[in-house]
């Protein structure tokens, strides 16, 4: 496999469904013999990021320090997968400044607050309605969707294999795969 490496970088909602993506598209890379990492809040915020909490600021430099990380990988050669809800363009946008053309893949993970709030897999929603979460992206902080994304999937309308499929498409088209 002669793939060049890149960072797939999904956007979008809590419980929109970008590490559940992110999971299965590894799976499928696997199967393909390319290697991967993959980067969320379970390995990055209990971790490296344990000092930050949700304000705007500590989400910029959340971020910045997760695309820091996202170019290394990259640079050692990993196709790499960063599921973060990443709410503000510009930091995103930052991101993408960082890596070479090419290497910036950003995935729009698009489903509406009402779809998300159903799911509710944590019980996030429900306290951020009921105040004992300040500051919830979709309900009281903000959620600004990519103007350009390279890839959007619509999990109101896809299911998980058709998003997968989508993004697997997208990496063919494009001769990462
Ligand atoms: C949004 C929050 C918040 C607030 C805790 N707003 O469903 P989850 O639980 O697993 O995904 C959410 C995760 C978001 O962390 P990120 O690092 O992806 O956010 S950001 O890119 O904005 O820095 C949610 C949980 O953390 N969580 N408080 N106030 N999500």
């Amino acid at each position: 496999n002669n793939h060049k490496s890149a960072v797939i970088w999904f956007t979008g909602l809590s419980g929109s469904g970008k590490s559940t993506i992110s999971v299965e598209l590894e799976k499928e890379l696997y199967n393909q013999g390319v290697r991967t990492y993959r980067l969320d809040g379970d390995n990055i915020r209990h971790g490296l990021n344990k000092n930050l909490g949700f304000s705007p600021e500590d989400r910029k430099e959340n971020i910045r320090r997760i695309g820091e990380v996202s170019k290394l990988m990259v640079e050692a050669g990993l196709f790499t997968l960063s599921a973060f809800i990443s709410p503000y363009r510009e930091d995103r946008n930052e991101v993408r400044e960082l890596m070479e053309d090419g290497e910036f893949i950003e995935v729009f993970v698009d489903a509406s607050v009402a779809t998300c709030e159903s799911r509710d897999p944590k019980g996030l929603y429900k306290k951020a309605r009921a105040g004992e979460i300040k500051g919830f992206t979709g309900i009281d902080a903000p959620y600004e969707a990519p103007i350009n994304p390279e890839v959007t999937v619509d999990t109101d309308q896809q299911s998980l294999e058709e998003s997968v499929e989508t993004i697997v498409k997208y990496l063919k088209a494009k001769g990462y795969l």
